[in-house]
């Protein structure tokens, strides 16, 4: 399977993302922990990626988009992989779109998962407590999610005009956000 999971940020992308390549043995791909991975590395990409993630900004496409395309020419990617966190912008899916066809690869699926502003904001703030992530304060975390309204929502829409749309509600305990995926993905336990 190859597929997208998209959701606000705190909406539970990452957390959803390692349970559910654990489970269907995908490679799970994250851009925000590939530049976090850089920026712990203090790498040139690191350097130039804490800039915007600091604010809560986007890390500008001609950036991510290189540091994916050269991700998904990976030979562990060709059975099958687990997008987490791109595409974000309407330029960033075009990209995905060319990626894609160059390895002569198709999406099945793009998983949205979906929460209220109130309830995002409480668990970045819990988690600013838990792991200290300098992006997790509250202006930064509502910049994030303003980002998140005005450009990523778009995504999702060019996604549903393909049908490959699958929403899932993220509210409620982990496992149970977890089997109502493996149930939308008519995966069986
Ligand atoms: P990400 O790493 O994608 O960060 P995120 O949107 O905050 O989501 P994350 O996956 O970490 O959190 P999750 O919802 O799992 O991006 C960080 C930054 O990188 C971006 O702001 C941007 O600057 C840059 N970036 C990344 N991709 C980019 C792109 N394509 N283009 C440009 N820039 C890009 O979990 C959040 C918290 O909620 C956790 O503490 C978790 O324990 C908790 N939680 C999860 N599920 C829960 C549940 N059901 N109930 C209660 N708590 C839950």
């Amino acid at each position: 399977m190859r597929m997208l999971i998209i959701g606000p940020p705190g909406s539970g992308k990452g957390t959803q993302a390692a349970r559910i390549s654990d489970r269907l043995g995908l490679v799970a791909i994250s851009t925000g922990d590939i530049f976090r991975d850089n920026v712990r590395r203090e790498t040139p990409l690191g350097v130039e990626a804490k800039k915007y993630m600091d604010a809560g900004d986007f890390v500008p496409d001609s950036v991510t988009n290189s540091m994916v395309r050269d991700r998904l020419a990976a030979d562990d990617v060709r059975e099958g992989f687990l997008l987490d966190g791109y595409p974000r912008t309407a330029a960033q899916v075009t990209e995905l779109d060319d990626i894609l066809r160059e390895n002569a690869l198709t999406l099945d699926v793009v998983l949205q998962l979906t929460a209220d502003d109130d309830e995002l904001v409480q668990r970045l703030l819990n988690r600013a407590v838990q792991d200290g992530r300098s992006d997790d304060n509250e202006k930064v975390i509502r910049h994030r999610l303003g980002l998140y309204h005005d450009q990523t929502e778009a995504v999702v829409s060019q996604y549903d005009e393909r049908r490959i749309v699958t929403k899932v509600d993220g509210i409620g305990p982990i496992d149970e956000v977890t089997e109502r995926v493996m149930a939308a993905l008519k995966v069986t336990s």
